[in-house]
């Protein structure tokens, strides 16, 4: 199936969401973001702020870190997605599930401005609209970029949104 999508290996910008809920959660998010920087996959990061923020459709109680970053990469979608599972596995991530707490997780958010629907990856993220833990801090780096699909800016986006979830910026 990913063979019929054709990306041109030129620079593609992406937006990424990482999260923490177990340990030391902003040492967690930094270490990840050193692999990213050191893998030379990424270029160009630029990272929000920290920002704490209670659990989302959560059983748990353990609120998290999170932060968006914007980059370059080369990658296609689906390598770059194989290449963040690898790097949640380097820090120890162990399950991949939604539901169960985590040491890291690192979700993709933007592509471009492509939009896609395939069994492993949903472009852009299908559920960051209702979410305040992804907006907020993306918001930060790329206010005015228009959601592909909802066709407004992000400001705007999170304007609608329904979370009331507390997302507290470090
Ligand atoms: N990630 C989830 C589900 N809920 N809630 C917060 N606050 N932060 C997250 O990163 C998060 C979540 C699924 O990956
Ligand atoms: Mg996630
Ligand atoms: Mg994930």
């Amino acid at each position: 199936m990913f063979e019929l999508i054709d990306y041109q290996s030129t620079k593609h910008y992406v937006v990424l969401s990482i999260g923490s809920n177990i340990g030391n959660l902003k040492l967690n998010i930094e270490k990840a973001i050193e692999l990213l920087i050191n893998s030379n996959v990424l270029q160009n990061i630029h990272q929000s702020s920290f920002y704490l923020t209670e659990p989302n459709g959560y059983v748990t109680e353990r609120w998290f870190m999170n932060v968006s970053i914007k980059a370059e990469t080369e990658l296609n979608p689906f390598a770059l997605l194989f290449f963040l599972k690898s790097v949640e596995y380097q820090l120890g991530r162990e399950k991949s599930d939604e539901l169960s707490d985590r040491i890291i997780d690192i979700d993709i958010l933007f592509y471009d401005t492509i939009s896609i629907n395939t069994k492993y990856l949903i472009l852009p993220h299908p559920k960051m609209h209702n979410r305040n833990f992804m907006l907020l801090p993306t918001i930060e780096l790329l206010p005015n970029f228009e959601h592909p699909i909802l066709q407004k800016t992000l400001v705007n986006v999170l304007n609608d949104c329904q979370d009331t979830l507390k997302v507290i910026k470090q």
